[in-house]
């Protein structure tokens, strides 16, 4: 039997979603990457240093030291690369622009060669029937930036507005569908709280004015984009995390609520009511000094869709020992996946109740979802993924569930189309549809990828049917 009739096989043994039809026509199904997590070329047509390249070529940072110079050598595959993508059957690509590619040094003009590179790939998505999701900022803040302060200065926000505006003014026509920031929770409390990313910073302090300035950074790069492309459509992508008291003590249910005020409604209160709540000023009392007058009007400017990053569940244990907020934080025992996360799928429609209901009545994206697992080429060349084929079908149905409870669910990007750099985690953990033999280059779609064209073919074809009730 050859290396496709087993996948064939094996394919036909997975079940399908529960409730295709719970998702709506037009539901947008896609994949999701980031520039500095599949790029490379990073010394190539005149790119600048980021925070992450700094921070992965300094001892100690990465896992084995690992960095994104190579990545999956997005820059000079991306021409196969789509062409992988549009045979997935995806209508949508998730992608992000690096902004020191960009803007080498975070102000100024643009750099030709990187406004080619962009418009190229934007273009190649067009002429391959693949519509375009831009993330603007995911993580890889131009270097001189840093050096002038980073985030925890309030002129890094102008800048991100300017270069924004630069960047819709080269690439909108080609670009309907903006992201502002990815997770500025990670780039802020993990940047400069808990020195575990760039730019590897320990001061909580630095953090919480940090994420500050990342909320005023996206409103005042929504209002350039309103301006400049008044058709297009803007949001943002928040991670949320599902956070459960470990037991029902009293120390671990304000554990908990310290946890979700330090972390998913340190961006959610204030872009979607315009305030920091007591809770969140609570966990983070330097917050009030990096606060300006119409800053809060500024952030909490209404978007056209929220995008929500999801991953697992967590429980939450007081210690009065722990470093970090007095707790410690643990998948559903055992962990499930290879980054010690839990595979829970009723948290995703946890948090999408919990949005839809307590902070937004705009259209919800899942903007990235998926789960790493040590996945292996077998013998035949062939990925068997079964893990994340289950995960999947898992998050797909708990989404479905979600839309029947009421939720504007429009689409579902999986976190990632290909293996990648997985930040201070390195290469040790693979989240893509898509395996990468780093080495080589090779791409091979695992079995999740197969799996998941044939669930978008199937819905797209049965939404398609005149006899669709919806
Ligand atoms: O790889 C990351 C991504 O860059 C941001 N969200 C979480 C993913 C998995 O850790």
């Amino acid at each position: 039997m050859t290396t496709s009739e087993r996948l064939r096989d094996r394919l036909l043994a997975q079940a399908s979603l529960a409730d295709p039809s719970a998702f709506p026509p037009g539901f947008r199904w896609g994949l999701s990457t980031a520039a500095y997590q599949i790029e490379g070329a990073v010394r190539e047509d005149g790119r600048g240093p980021s925070i992450w390249d700094t921070f992965s070529h300094t001892p100690g940072k990465t896992f084995h030291g690992d960095n994104g110079d190579t990545a999956c050598d997005h820059y000079h595959r991306w021409r196969q690369d789509l062409d992988l993508l549009q045979e997935l059957a995806v209508q949508d690509y998730r992608l992000s622009l690096s902004w020191s590619r960009l803007q080498p040094a975070g102000s100024g003009p643009l750099n030709p060669l990187a406004v080619k590179f962009y418009r190229d790939l934007l273009s190649g998505l067009a002429e391959r029937g693949v519509r375009p999701l831009v993330t603007l900022y995911h993580w890889d803040l131009p270097q001189p930036l840093e050096d002038a302060g980073g985030w925890p200065a309030r002129s890094t926000a102008a800048a991100f507005a300017d270069y924004v505006a630069a960047a819709v003014v080269a690439l909108g026509d080609l670009v309907q569908d903006w992201i502002t920031l990815n997770e500025p929770w990670c780039s802020s409390v993990l940047g400069y709280g808990l020195g575990a990313h760039a730019p590897g910073r320990r001061d909580l302090a630095a953090a919480a004015t940090a994420a500050h300035h990342l909320g005023l950074a996206h409103g005042l790069a929504l209002a350039r984009i309103r301006q400049l492309a008044p058709a297009s459509r803007v949001g943002i992508s928040n991670i949320v995390t599902d956070l459960w008291p470990a037991t029902d003590s009293p120390a671990d249910q304000a554990a908990t609520q310290r946890l979700d005020a330090s972390s998913n409604r340190l961006f959610l209160d204030p872009l979607c009511h315009g305030v920091y709540s007591d809770p969140v000023h609570a966990v983070w009392p330097a917050l009030a000094a990096a606060i300006r007058p119409g800053d809060l009007e500024t952030i909490a400017a209404p978007t056209d869709f929220l995008g929500l990053n999801h991953y697992h569940r967590s429980y939450v244990h007081h210690d009065d020992t722990a470093p970090y907020l007095a707790l410690r934080e643990t998948p559903a025992e055992p962990a499930d996946t290879s980054c010690g996360w839990s595979v829970v799928p009723d948290s995703l429609e946890a948090v999408l109740i919990r949005v839809a209901r307590d902070y937004s009545a705009a259209p919800i994206l899942v903007t990235e979802s998926g789960a790493s697992f040590d996945d292996y080429v077998d013998p035949d060349a062939a990925v068997v993924d079964q893990e994340r084929v289950d995960y999947l079908r898992g998050y797909l149905d708990a989404a479905g569930r979600a839309l029947r409870a009421g939720v504007d669910l429009r689409g579902y990007y999986a976190w990632s189309f290909l293996d990648n750099y997985e930040w201070a985690l390195g290469y040790s953990k693979r989240f893509g549809l898509v395996h990468v033999d780093y080495a080589s280059q090779r791409r091979i779609p695992k079995l999740s990828a197969h799996w998941y064209r044939r669930e978008i073919t199937q819905h797209r074809q049965m939404t398609a049917s005149p006899a669709h009730p919806a």
